[in-house]
């Protein structure tokens, strides 16, 4: 095996990760993925301790340990293109010998679950609700320059293909699931079970017009309707489909819990979105230390 080139695998002169700035030792296997770098520490002030912080651009990443247990706070910046970079690189920490530049025989299964805000697109899901996205839907294109007929929802996608008239111009969506084992670990009737969309933009890619026309304005209300035997659109965010979906090419376990801040069906938006972001990190942080 030929081991991986200074200029594919990049290494800061500390033997960091180029854009995450961490070594194996700093990461633990059960990582809280947060968009805004400002939430790592909303998480982490509850911790007993705090072994290790480090930011490099939007990539913010604190370990320590709450209850026994070692966990690693990373904020990932907004959207897919983020996801790649995040996604590779902490793979790259536990499955590639960063001396040697080789793969590891023996791959170590990272336990990721992101804690984020969302819109929802849906009257019942109301906000300051949770959702906890069993699919993730990428609009976003990332995911399709990795082989992923494997691990993807074919069906799924035709039938959103079909339903929403989606103009292949614009790339083909993909449909991935979440981890199964996460799913039963967090799960309660406290949350909402999801399909989410995950856009690569804010404005356009999720419908918004500003000044801008947009290529298919009656797209939200379309996703709105989506039924594929019962599976609806529940909201639309930024990073999930993405998580899943190298999550699952990379071995790593993955589950995405968003608190609903907007509600796009109804025009609403939390008179407290950082409340309900509080208390998603509390019942997670409950959920992983009991
Ligand atoms: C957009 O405002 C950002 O907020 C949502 C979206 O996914 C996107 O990243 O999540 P976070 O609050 O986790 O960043």
């Amino acid at each position: 095996m030929t081991s991986i080139k200074s200029s594919e695998l990049i290494l800061n002169p500390d033997g960091s990760v180029y854009h995450l700035n961490l070594k194996p030792e700093h990461i633990a296997h059960d990582i809280i993925f947060v968009g805004d770098q400002n939430r790592v520490e909303k998480i982490t002030q509850f911790f007993d301790t705090i072994e290790f912080s480090t930011q490099k651009r939007e990539f913010k990443t604190q370990t320590g340990t709450l209850k026994g247990k070692r966990i690693t706070v990373m904020s990932t910046g907004i959207g897919p293109d983020n996801i790649d970079i995040v996604m590779n690189e902490l793979d790259a920490l536990v499955n590639i010998d960063l001396e040697t530049r080789l793969p590891k025989k023996d791959l170590t299964s990272l336990n990721i679950i992101r804690i984020g805000t969302s819109g929802s697109l849906q009257t019942d899901i109301p906000v300051d609700s949770f959702v906890m996205s069993k699919y993730g839907l990428g609009l976003d294109n990332m995911l399709r320059s990795y082989l992923i007929e494997d691990i993807s929802e074919q069906a799924i996608e035709d039938a959103f293909i079909s339903h929403t008239n989606w103009d292949l111009k614009k790339g083909r969506p993909y449909v991935i699931a979440c981890s199964s084992k996460l799913e039963q670990f967090i799960e309660s009737e406290k949350i909402h079970k999801g399909f989410t969309g995950t856009a690569g933009g804010f404005y356009g890619p999720q419908g918004r017009v500003l000044r801008l026309n947009i290529q298919d304005e009656s797209l939200n209300s379309k996703m709105d309707s989506f039924n594929f035997n019962g599976i609806k659109m529940t909201n639309l965010e930024m990073e999930t489909a993405a998580i899943y979906g190298l999550g699952k090419l990379l071995g790593h376990e993955t589950l995405s819990l968003n608190a609903i801040i907007a509600n796009r069906a109804d025009g609403t938006f939390s008179a407290d979105p950082y409340k309900a972001v509080d208390e998603l990190i509390a019942y997670t942080l409950g959920k992983m230390t009991s």
